[in-house]
């Protein structure tokens, strides 16, 4: 166990601009989980944060598409998250939200110290600026022709159809997304992070402090950045959207949003603190205390040198001592992706696994990304389930517990305090060692697997004593082996707890225990203990169920093509209240009589009964649907709509009609036969 007093445990903020899949989950989140359960597991005292990244264009981005507000989308997608987490349960002490004030008031204050110190220069530039819009323009809101493959939609940062990274004056004809315009140049200042300033003393710390304890993939991306020279980065952003940068002449502009998030982990530890009644500085001030960042392997650049750069320029903060970035997750041999639809999101797993989240996590675990990129089937998810949780985990301690009821009514006779046998009790004892050293080492695959040898151990015990044999003649020598076993279930759910949170409870509960146990905290069975009755603690997974995944898996990337490739729905329109809607009198009808209005191409003048009378309706439908075919057609009727003078014919209200984005008209009419002048509400 290493020299610290208490743990900072960060796992990457996700922005919520959408729901995040599998791959997350592996990549930082159950690794993180794992880790803390480990650290509590052992007594220790740790902060384990998290939360919702709220800024960042990506969230007016998802808003667009959606038709909404930025507002609308986190508080959509933060509450998604958080949920799917919970229900996974990622143990987070806090899950937080950019959004707080609480957090804009420290990262204010964080930039304010910077300020003060003078890290910061403030440089002038000219960038794209949209004149109608009055707004600067990010990135992704510029379009253009690609100067490397002509390609005429990409996008100011990059090019989708060849992959080159692009800034925006290297675009050809250029044009915001907003209004169709062509961008002006404007100048406009920003306040830089000047990192080539820091480059000795991130080869102190990084290239010769950390070379032996951080991954290889960590080291050597960092290793190469710094190599490869660093450049002053802006961390202010002509935006709308994020925290406002306090300083004089930066009015209308925000703060990076990867220079508020990492203090993301900050504001929601004093959150927490605040909850809790502790005291946060401690956690991110003494050097007794370590701080890691549990990642994908996207985010290395920003926590192993952006905001270590910042902590260290601010002066107060310890710096991480670890960050073990994850590779990627495949998923079925392609990259995983929600845009594209090949991905599975935690909620669309829950949905329909909710009963099997250990099942996920001993997955997720089992294939973990740790130093190369690894890949997550279907098939692969059921074999281990099926070969190694039941059969293996689930079958010892059904047929102990099984024994232990047939033959001794489930109670324990004679006192023990632990395993007899000294080979066995060598074994668990070896087992909690290496779980440990792995854990140590931040390898949760092995560590997984320390706690299933255990698991092993028993099975072959039972199956090497065969203590249903021996009954008969020596009811004594089968009641020591069954003890013997129980011990071992013990140790096992003990030590599956960062794992199999769930199913550890269930094992504590049926040996009759306390729901958790510290790894240093003995369990013991005392004369008369009884157990209780056996619980299924995993099921085997049907082919059927698999191949179920896997079609559903591809119609979702197929539906997603299209919807790709077919035209633009209308953006949504704005709100409106209750009384807005009811203020419209919508009724079913029946059509009585249809024709064509002379020297038109699109109007039909129909006659509709409408419950309350029969009146003409004017409608522009004559391209889609023939008089006589239309006759006896059930339709809903807006009918308090002013009448209108259309070609000559008075039209009192308004057929209602379904318009896909193709302009193809269908009737909006009652699924079953309704009476005419039945409302529509
Ligand atoms: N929101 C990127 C991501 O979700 C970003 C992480 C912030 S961690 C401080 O991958
Ligand atoms: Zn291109």
């Amino acid at each position: 166990m290493d020299k610290f007093k208490r743990y900072t445990i960060t796992a990457a903020l996700p922005y919520a601009n959408g729901p995040k899949h599998i791959g997350h989950l592996a990549g930082a989140y159950i690794p993180a989980d794992l880790y803390v359960r480990y650290l509590r597991l052992s007594g220790k005292d740790v902060v384990f944060v998290c939360g919702s990244d709220e800024h960042g264009t990506a969230i007016p981005n998802q808003a667009m598409k959606e038709g909404t507000t930025p507002q609308a989308i986190i508080d959509k997608y933060h509450q998604l998250n958080k949920e799917s987490f919970q229900k996974l349960d990622i143990s987070f002490d806090i899950y937080h939200r950019t959004s707080e004030p609480i957090h804009h008031q420290t990262a204010q204050d964080f930039f304010k110290v910077l300020d003060q110190k003078k890290v910061f220069t403030i440089e002038t530039s000219e960038q794209y600026y949209d004149a109608d819009a009055q707004t600067f323009l990010a990135d992704r809101y510029i379009v253009g022709t690609c100067p490397k493959c002509s390609f005429e939609g990409a996008y100011g940062d990059q090019c989708e159809k060849c992959g080159t990274a692009l800034s925006p004056n290297e675009l050809i004809n250029p044009k915001s997304t907003l209004t169709g315009n062509k961008p002006i140049l404007k100048e406009t200042k920003h306040w830089y992070l000047p990192m080539d300033r820091y480059e000795d003393w991130l080869k102190e710390w990084i290239l010769k402090g950390h070379q032996h304890d951080w991954r290889a993939n960590v080291y050597g991306q960092c290793k190469s950045w710094i190599d490869g020279g660093l450049a002053a980065r802006a961390i202010t952003r002509d935006l709308d959207w994020g925290i406002d940068v306090p300083a004089e002449g930066a009015e209308g502009k925000k703060l990076y949003v990867w220079f508020d998030a990492p203090i993301g982990y900050i504001s929601a530890t004093k959150q927490w603190a605040i909850d809790q009644g502790k005291d946060w500085q401690l956690y991110w001030k003494d050097q007794d205390t370590k701080l890691v960042h549990f990642i994908g392997k996207d985010n290395i650049v920003f926590h192993c040198i952006i905001f270590p750069i910042m902590l260290h320029a601010h002066g107060d903060y310890i710096l991480p001592e670890n960050v073990p970035a994850n590779e990627f997750m495949n998923l079925e041999g392609d990259k995983m992706s929600t845009s594209r639809g090949w991905s599975i999101e935690m909620h669309e797993y829950l949905e329909d696994f909710p009963d099997k989240v250990d099942e996920l996590r001993y997955y997720l675990t089992a294939i973990a990304p740790e130093t190369a990129d690894s890949e997550f089937t279907w098939k692969d998810y059921q074999a281990r389930v099926n070969n190694e949780l039941v059969a293996i985990l689930g079958n010892f301690v059904n047929r102990v517990m099984v024994l232990m009821h047939k033959y001794f009514e489930g109670k324990v006779t004679g006192a023990s305090t632990g395993i007899k046998d000294p080979t066995l009790h060598k074994e668990i004892s070896t087992a909690y060692d290496e779980l440990g050293a792995s854990f140590e080492n931040y390898k949760f695959r092995q560590a997984q697997q320390n706690m299933m040898e255990v698991a092993r151990l028993g099975n072959r015990y039972l199956t090497e004593q065969e203590p249903w044999k021996t009954f008969k003649e020596d009811p004594e020598a089968t009641r020591e082996v069954l003890h013997e076993c129980l011990y071992i279930i013990g140790h096992l759910a003990t030590l599956m707890q960062p794992f199999l949170p769930g199913t550890a409870q269930k094992l504590f509960r049926m040996l009759n225990l306390k729901s958790a146990y510290r790894f240093d905290e003995a369990f013991v069975f005392e004369d008369g203990h009884t157990l209780q009755q056996p619980e299924l603690l995993f099921q085997k997974i049907e082919d059927e169920t698999i191949e179920q995944q896997i079609q559903k898996l591809n119609a979702k990337k197929a539906s997603m093509e299209t919807s790709a490739t077919t035209p633009e729905l209308n953006p949504a329109k704005a709100a409106i209240n209750y009384d807005q809607f009811s203020a419209m009198d919508i009724r079913v009808g029946t059509i009585l009589a249809a024709e064509k209005v002379a020297k038109t191409q699109k109007l039909l003048k129909l006659t509709i009964d409408t419950g309350l009378d029969q009146r003409t309706v004017v409608s522009g439908i004559a391209e889609h649907y023939e008089p006589e075919a239309i006759i006896g057609q059930q339709v809903s009727i807006l009918v308090n709509l002013e009448p209108r003078e259309i070609k000559g014919i008075m039209s009192q209200g308004m057929i209602l009609m379904a318009e896909n984005a193709e302009g193809k008209l269908s009737f909006v009419s009652p699924i079953a036969a309704m009476n005419n002048g039945s409302t529509v509400r």
